[in-house]
């Protein structure tokens, strides 16, 4: 018989800003991703899901072409750039299932484009059966922010957060750690205000009140920057579902933060 874990999962978000030189085009971190994928196969979960975002593979060709904003009639060349988005998408995703792989980390790539419909930017409609196979022989499934099909906009770009958040209320996550490129969320954005100071802990009133004083990110950003990944996070913070973000960059806070201990960095909860 075959055994079946049921799990809660651990979701953990490799952050675009924490596996790509967002200041260049296409740019892969590879040895930050290579150290992530390290940490993760010594964490040795086996009720893990890794999403992760597009950094400077999916933003700029998405911003080029105006994905988020959803297909203007018979723009033919805007539905190429919705093509390439998705098409940049999957050659980071292959960065990290390398890396993933080369660790030994049963992991499987699973495409949002291909099991997500969005209403408005929301998802409406997730074919589940495939991940949920997946989980329950402990493979590691490994999504991320993509360009996917909408009802009401044709195309649009549903945010790995929105993703993370997403799954991890529909499968009542034990928790979320999200990787970044700071130690956390700072006061104000540390890349403009060096002085801001980093926040250990927050409640989701803390967390709503903080949201418009984020910075946008650095770089090309479609979603929204550290104010458009907290708004996404909210619902799984409402749901009870802690979240810890932490620098995904340097010392070992990825395996530190799934094997449960202590990081630097931010952990918000609902109270
Ligand atoms: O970096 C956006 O995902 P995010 C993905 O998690 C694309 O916001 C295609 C821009």
């Amino acid at each position: 018989m075959i055994t079946m874990n049921d799990a809660r999962p651990i979701i953990l978000k490799l952050g675009g800003s924490a596996i790509t030189d967002k200041a260049v085009v296409a740019s892969p971190r590879n040895e930050l991703i290579n150290r992530m994928a390290e940490e993760i196969k010594r964490a040795d979960l086996d009720n893990l899901i890794i999403v992760h975002g597009g950094g400077s593979f999916g933003h700029p060709t998405a911003a080029k072409y105006g994905i988020s904003d959803g297909y203007k009639e018979d723009n033919l060349s805007q539905k190429f750039g919705c093509a390439e988005t998705h098409h940049m998408m999957t050659v980071l995703n292959g960065i990290v299932m390398d890396a993933l792989i080369l660790h030994e980390i049963p992991a499987f790539s699973v495409a949002p484009l291909n099991c997500i419909v969005t209403d408005n930017g929301k998802i409406k409609m997730f074919d589940e059966a495939a991940l949920r196979a997946m989980s329950k022989l402990s493979f590691t499934p490994v999504m991320y922010g993509d360009a996917v099909m909408d009802e009401k906009l044709g195309f649009t770009i549903l945010s790995g957060d929105q993703l993370v958040s997403y799954l991890a209320v529909k499968y009542n996550a034990e928790r979320i750690i999200i990787g970044v490129d700071t130690d956390g969320i700072f006061e104000a954005d540390p890349k403009t205000s060096p002085e801001a100071k980093p926040i250990k802990h927050l409640t989701l009133a803390e967390l709503k009140a903080l949201q418009p004083k984020l910075g946008k990110a650095s770089g090309v950003d479609v979603t929204g920057g550290m104010a458009g990944k907290i708004a996404e996070l909210v619902p799984a913070v409402e749901a009870g579902i802690p979240v810890t973000v932490t620098g995904a960059t340097k010392g070992l806070s990825i395996y530190r933060a799934l094997t449960g201990q202590s990081v630097l960095g931010t952990v918000i909860e609902k109270t």
